[in-house]
């Protein structure tokens, strides 16, 4: 351990320097994320790249030591911290493309669901590539997507569930939504790790996504063929 306390980031190789983030991303350590992420994007790297590779990287490891019981709650807490200064750095640069605005969506976390470092990153994509996005934070009971669709008049509701319990709260924002007529005024896109796309069809999404990358395309796809039934 004592050596490690001599790494100096700025002089690892590319390669080198995503593995040590992956172990500054482990130990919560934000200032290093935020010094890597630095170093990368003076070397040119992409920001999404550097967002896929070091940051969704080292949260990946993070994840399958918190499931085998090898790191706690406030260890990922920690990491997640980490990596939000990470993703604070990128989010300017991710929403800088100019692209036009291509449509507006409500995301938010469902009911008893405190996870939204996706959803953050679904968010940044989508702002990336020419959505509005009006983010309604954690732990939505239905009343508060009813109340922003209401107010903002999207395109799209995303809602992201990171656990196998809070998941089936999606059906009932969607069962609500059907009850109240309001359904098939917004396209409906789900994710988050447990979720696929068979679950996505049971509860009546328009689609899963998989990722922040598919969630950009889906978006991209469904806006389009929306615009195009008015059209014509
Ligand atoms: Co939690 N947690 N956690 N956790 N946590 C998981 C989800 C878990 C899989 C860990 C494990 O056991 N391996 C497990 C769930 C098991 C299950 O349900 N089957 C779990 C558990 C059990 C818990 C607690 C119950 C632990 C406890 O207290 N005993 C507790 C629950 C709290 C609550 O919500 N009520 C809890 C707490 C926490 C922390 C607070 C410590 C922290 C959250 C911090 C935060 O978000 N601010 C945390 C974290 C960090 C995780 C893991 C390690 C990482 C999640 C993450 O951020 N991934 C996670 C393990 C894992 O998923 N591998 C875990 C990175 C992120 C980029 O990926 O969120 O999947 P993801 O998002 C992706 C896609 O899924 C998709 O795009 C994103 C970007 O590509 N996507 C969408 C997501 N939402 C979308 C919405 C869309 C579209 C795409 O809408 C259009």
């Amino acid at each position: 351990m004592s050596g490690e306390e001599d790494i100096v980031l700025s002089e690892l190789n590319d390669d080198e320097l995503v593995e040590q983030m992956f172990d500054d991303l482990y130990d919560g350590l934000k200032e290093e994320i935020e010094e890597g992420v630095n170093i990368l994007l003076e070397r040119g790297w992409a920001p999404y790249d550097i967002l896929t590779k070091a940051l969704v990287g080292g949260m990946t490891i993070v994840g399958a030591d918190f499931r085998d019981g090898i790191l706690f709650v406030p260890e990922v807490l920690l990491a997640a911290n980490a990596m939000k200064g990470g993703m604070a750095i990128l989010k300017p640069l991710l929403a800088e493309t100019g692209a036009p605005r291509v449509g507006k969506m409500v995301i938010g976390t469902v009911k008893g669901d405190i996870h939204d470092i996706g959803k953050n990153l679904v968010s940044m994509m989508m702002e990336g590539a020419g959505f509005e996005v009006v983010d309604i934070g954690i732990n939505n009971p239905v009343e508060n997507y009813l109340e922003a669709l209401e107010t903002e008049q999207p395109d799209i509701l995303g809602m992201s569930a990171l656990l196998t319990t809070t998941m089936p709260y999606m059906k009932v924002v969607i069962d609500t939504m059907v009850e109240q007529g309001v359904r098939d005024d917004y396209i409906v896109l789900v994710g988050g790790a447990p979720l696929n796309e068979e679950f996505g069809k049971a509860i009546g999404a328009d689609a899963y996504c998989r990722d922040a990358a598919v969630a950009v395309e889906t978006a991209k796809d469904f806006v389009s063929r929306k615009h195009n039934q008015l059209a014509g």
